[in-house]
């Protein structure tokens, strides 16, 4: 009898399932499109990819954002050619710029029909070049399985960082070798290659700790994407040092601890943890670029202040603003347990009263204006009453204006990893429900809560319908004050109160989500926050609490440019 023949070609849009299964990945999201009918065919047959369709592409973007963040996987979305591209692009720049493994696809017009005035047609190498890690138009079906590999090498290797794909219409159609899809998995996580320090460097370093009589260490996003927090803790405990840490820096040690000291920086920072940064004879930077939020535009630590370890996996970053005394380049990971080795029976015995003291001021200080009656409710009552309400190993999403300076500097995240995310490259309004959605989708076992303004609101809103028909049990918090309060605050504090074009209409949130099928309440009696939240975060699907708040240019919010 003879043997079945197994077909040697298949078709491009095959292919690229094909590729993105032997690298692991077995969630797409994305929105259709003309160009990408014959992807979504091939996803179809083949049947082992979920795709979870949204309501407009940058959210499927941050949607591959949140996932990534919280599978340690890469995230991919799609969209078709045109509008596709350009609404795809705001969350791969998110993503790129916080380094966080997504990959962009966009179908796109058939390579035959280039120049000929297509509809849809558009540059997309020169779109997507500056602002992605890497990136590349594939014009021959042939050439699918090299560049999806090379994709997945660059996403997850040295610093992580989104890469996007062009796939035009022909190409999908076109013929690829069964025997050239192939894939390494261990690339569609990431770090997939960890790199080490120097060890002369590392020796070097552990000198400078020695000597040092008030070390602190400085932690960014680049911790928790390494999963250094063990390593940091164990060199913190061994130094007796204070950790801080920058917005995405938060889940690199546990917040309750006599080490951490919390957020420092413009945003999220308070007087209390900058006077701790302000005492420092030694920072170590650990996956931090000491940018101008973290720093305060390079004031906290001042230049000269303090000797400067740098520990960054990206070379280009160590010595970018401070003057470095010892730059380590490699993974966090690998360069924090190098220095706990090299510090192999050391104890230094210090003195860590001092940040406990700076804590309590600064809770105190949070806690009397937690306790206000006022109306409307003051964000610091939201911050406190969610904490409360909220399990330990919740996830929470916060975008900019009132919830991230607030949450970043009062939300307390007990325990490590990611617990806690903002977008912090870009602080584009309306990344928090999306990236909620991805979150909860690598992590369906914990509860996900998403905190935004309203002005995020009104650009992420069409979402809701999707998180309904997923049955997401996600619970979205708006901060309703009528206005962009960020940007009012700052024609308070620099522009003499000419406050322009800022306010806007009030709208009643909850009666928008009401409308999409979500259950929701809307609150403006501070008394009655704490059983709507228990209800809304008991709640089976996703559920929508809209709370008449402060604006932000009247309250005391945790950004040192106002406090000024
Ligand atoms: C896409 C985008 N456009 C503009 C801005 C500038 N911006 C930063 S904060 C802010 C106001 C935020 O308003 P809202 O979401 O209502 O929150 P609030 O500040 O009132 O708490 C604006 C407009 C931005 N961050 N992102």
């Amino acid at each position: 009898m003879n043997k079945p023949v197994e077909i040697s070609t298949l078709t491009g849009a095959e292919a690229v399932v094909e590729m993105l299964k032997a690298h692991g990945v077995d969630i797409v999201f994305g929105l259709c499109g003309d160009t990408s009918l014959p992807l979504y065919d091939a996803l179809a047959r083949a049947g082992s990819i979920r795709h979870v369709l949204t309501r407009d592409e940058r959210h499927a973007a941050y949607m591959a954002d949140g996932y990534a963040r919280l599978s340690g996987k890469v995230g991919v979305c799609e969209g078709p050619s045109g509008g596709g591209a350009t609404y795809l692009l705001p969350g791969l720049v998110e993503a790129n710029e916080s380094s966080i493994p997504v990959l962009g696809i966009n179908t796109d017009i058939s390579v035959s029909s280039r120049g000929r005035y297509t509809l849809t047609e558009l540059d997309q190498r020169s779109l997507m070049r500056p602002l992605t890690k890497w990136n590349a138009v594939i014009d021959r079906a042939a050439d699918i399985p090299k560049l999806f590999r090379k994709a997945f090498e660059e996403m997850t290797t040295g610093r992580p960082g989104a890469a996007h794909l062009a796939l035009p219409f022909d190409v999908q159609n076109g013929p690829v070798e069964r025997s050239e899809l192939w894939g390494d998995p261990t690339l569609g996580a990431y770090p997939s290659r960890r790199t080490a320090p120097d060890p002369s460097l590392v020796e070097l370093a552990a000198k400078l700790l020695r000597k040092a009589q008030r070390p602190l260490f400085i932690c960014g996003g680049g911790v928790v994407l390494a999963g250094a927090e063990g390593e940091l803790t164990t060199l913190a405990e061994k130094l007796s040092a204070p950790v801080a840490t920058t917005i995405s820096g938060k889940g690199s040690i546990d917040e309750r601890c006599a080490h951490s000291v919390g957020v420092v920086g413009s945003n999220g920072g308070t007087p209390e943890t900058r006077s701790v940064v302000d005492e420092a004879d030694l920072v170590v930077f650990v996956g931090c670029r000491a940018g101008s939020v973290t720093t305060e535009r390079w004031r906290h630590p001042a230049q000269g202040q303090a000797r400067i370890i740098h520990i960054d996996v990206d070379p280009a970053v160590p010595g970018a603003n401070y003057k470095v005394d010892v730059p380590l380049i490699g993974d966090a990971r690998l360069c924090l347990a190098a220095l706990n080795e090299a510090l192999e029976g050391y104890r230094r015995e210090g003195d860590l009263s001092s940040v406990d003291a700076r804590k309590r001021e600064k809770f105190a200080r949070f806690d009397a204006l937690a306790r206000s009656d006022e109306t409307p409710i003051r964000p610091e009552r939201v911050v406190s009453e969610l904490s409360r309400t909220l399990d330990r190993d919740a996830i929470v999403v916060a975008d900019p204006g009132t919830p991230c300076p607030y949450f970043s500097a009062y939300y307390v995240v007990a325990g490590t990893g990611r617990r806690y995310f903002s977008n912090r490259a870009h602080g584009a309004l309306g990344y928090a429900m999306a990236a909620s959605m991805g979150a909860h989708l690598a992590k369906p076992a914990v509860k996900t809560v998403a905190v935004m303004g309203d002005g995020s609101f009104g650009m992420c809103v069409g979402e809701l319908e999707t998180a309904l028909r997923l049955h997401l049990p996600i619970t979205f918090v708006v901060i309703s004050n009528a206005v962009y309060g960020w940007i009012k605050a700052g024609q308070k504090s620099g522009y003499d109160r000419r406050y322009f074009s800022v306010d806007f209409g009030v709208t009643d949130h909850a009666k928008v989500a009401d409308a999409f099928g979500v259950r929701s309440w809307r609150v403006s009696d501070p008394a009655a926050l704490t059983p709507v939240l228990k209800a809304a975060l008991s709640a089976d699907g996703p559920t929508l609490v809209d709370i008449v708040c402060q604006p932000l240019h009247e309250a005391k919010a945790p950004v040192s440019e106002w406090v000024a």
